[in-house]
This record gives structure tokens, C-alpha cells and sequence, in this order.
């Protein structure tokens, strides 16, 4: 199918690219820490195919390692010209599928870091409760290892079945990723408010960062930058744009 033939350099249907969003600082918009790297899939004939559905395609045909192989690449590449050219200092978020979660993970990220000349520290590995699937101690292992190398990760879509609290007391990560749900509407509901914040609290006495997702608007944003020292990944600061744009963005803010 097109997946295969795209993932190993073949004329396809299929087309794969990559999207950056910009994470910033609550307390000053302008103040880029970084980007999540979101996938995006064009078929010529279906158009636009959502990245989970690819993802889980790719995982079930057996090509998850081959197309975080391929992300890795794409990521490493850009992220290099970043680093070279721009200065930039943050860091790229990166979803794991399931499969990229292996063994070969530290020496792939290792290689990466060789071969493009960039520092670990440029890297955040983002896991949810579908590729950690519980096996704590293997996973603490393999961040542990990649940790040693300076990779931070963050554990993403907190709040929704995809994560839930027995992982953020079980994995070593260093960011918690507030899931948009708790976010909509938090401008109407003081008891939305207080569940934020007490989200963030709960993050900080575990010295997690928290990065709250899907900031709309200004009244969200002025309730957020109050709960405490956070980031904001969202529509109100920045949507997910392509690489040429992202580098713009930087370049505006810097
Ligand atoms: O960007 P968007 O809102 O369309 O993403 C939809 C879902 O797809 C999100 O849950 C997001 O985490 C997931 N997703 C986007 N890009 C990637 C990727 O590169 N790898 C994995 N595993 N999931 C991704
Ligand atoms: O599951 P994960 O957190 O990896 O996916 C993040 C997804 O959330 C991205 O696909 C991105 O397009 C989407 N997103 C980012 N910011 C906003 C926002 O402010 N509002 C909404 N509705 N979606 C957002
Ligand atoms: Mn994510
Ligand atoms: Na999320």
C-alpha cells in the first residue's frame, strides 16, 4: 500500500510531512520554549487522512519502527538548521507511536544526535498510556538511559484515558501535557478553574512542568498564567504550521 511505498522512498499516493506547534511561556507569549512535531498525511485521492489513523495503520501492518524512523530523520534534519542557523536553544516534542518505544530507541536516538550534530536536550520524547501500556519498569529504563543523554520526555493527554494519575507516579518524566478537555470552557466554570489548578499544583510538588494544551483565548489565557509557572501550547498563541513558517516565527520572537 501507499504507507509502505512512501516509507521506503517509493513513488506513492501517500505523502507524509511534518508540522511544528509552537509551546510558549505562560507568563510571556513571545517566549518560545519549543514545539510539539504533529504528523500530517495527504492521499492523493482521500486528501487529508488524520495522523492517529496513520499511525495506527502503520502499527497494525507492522511499519511503526519504520515511520518513526522516518520522523526521527525529518525532525533531526530540521531541528539541526534550527539549532545552526538560528541559535535556537528549545526543544522538539516528539509523539511516540508503540513501536518506536524498543529497545533500539536509545542507539537510534543516539545516532541521531551523532549524525546531525544537535543536543539530546533538543529532543522531548511525548508518551501516552497507549505506548507505555504499563510495563513501568522497562519504560523507566529506556528513560532513564535516554535521561543520561540529556532527552527529556513528557507524558501527554494527561487527564483522559490515555493517561492517567498511576502514570504520572510511575514514569520519570519531566512534563506533564494537560489534556485540551480540561481547558474548554474554563472561562465559564470556576469549577473547571479549580481543577486546572489543581493540576498544576498537584505537578509542581512532583517538579513536573506543566504545559497546558489548547489555549483559545485571551480569557483562558489570563486565568492559565495566574495557576503558575506553565507552558501554553495552543490556537491562541500559535496553530501547528510547516517548517519554513515555524522558523519565521522564531525568527519574529528571538
Ligand atoms: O495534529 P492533530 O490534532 O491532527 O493530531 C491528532 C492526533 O494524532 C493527536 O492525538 C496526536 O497526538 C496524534 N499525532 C500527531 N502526530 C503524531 C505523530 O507524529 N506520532 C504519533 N504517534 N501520533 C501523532
Ligand atoms: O494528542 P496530542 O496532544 O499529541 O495532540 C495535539 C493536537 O491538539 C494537535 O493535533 C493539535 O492540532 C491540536 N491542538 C493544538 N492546539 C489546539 C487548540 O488550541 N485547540 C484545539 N481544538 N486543538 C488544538
Ligand atoms: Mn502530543
Ligand atoms: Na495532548
Amino acid at each position: 500500500n501507499g504507507l509502505v511505498r512512501f516509507l521506503s522512498g517509493e513513488p506513492s499516493s501517500l505523502s507524509l510531512s511534518v508540522v511544528y506547534q509552537p509551546i510558549v511561556n505562560a507568563g510571556n507569549k513571545n517566549f518560545i520554549i519549543g514545539a510539539e512535531v504533529l504528523l500530517r498525511c495527504r492521499d492523493r485521492v482521500l486528501g487529508f487522512v488524520p495522523p492517529n489513523v496513520v499511525v495506527d495503520l502503520s502499527e497494525r501492518h507492522g511499519l511503526g519502527a519504520d515511520l518513526g524512523k522516518w520522523l526521527f530523520r525529518q525532525v533531526a534534519k530540521e531541528t539541526s538548521q534550527l539549532y545552526r542557523d538560528l541559535g535556537f536553544r528549545g526543544s522538539l516534542s516528539i509523539n511516540l507511536n508503540p513501536a518506536m518505544l524498543s529497545d533500539s530507541l536509545v542507539s537510534d536516538v543516539q545516532g541521531l544526535l551523532v549524525n546531525e550534530g544537535i543536543p539530546a536536550s533538543a529532543l522531548c520524547m511525548e508518551i501516552t498510556e497507549d505506548n507505555a501500556a504499563l510495563d513501568f519498569e522497562r519504560i523507566n529504563e529506556l528513560i532513564n538511559e535516554l535521561h543520561t543523554l540529556g532527552v527529556t520526555f513528557a507524558l501527554d493527554d494527561f487527564g483522559t484515558g490515555h493517561s492517567s494519575l498511576e502514570y504520572v507516579r510511575e514514569l520519570k518524566v519531566d512534563r506533564l501535557k494537560v489534556d485540551r478537555c480540561f481547558v474548554n470552557g474554563v472561562e465559564h466554570s470556576e469549577d473547571k478553574l479549580r481543577f486546572l489548578g489543581s493540576i498544576v499544583a498537584m505537578a509542581e510538588q512532583v517538579y513536573m512542568k506543566t504545559v497546558i494544551e489548547g489555549v483559545e483565548n485571551q480569557a483562558q489565557w489570563d486565568l492559565i498564567e495566574k495557576l503558575g509557572d506553565v507552558l501554553i501550547q495552543g490556537y491562541f498563541a500559535h496553530k501547528p504550521m510547516p517548517f519554513n513558517e515555524f522558523m519565521a516565527v522564531l525568527m519574529d520572537s528571538a
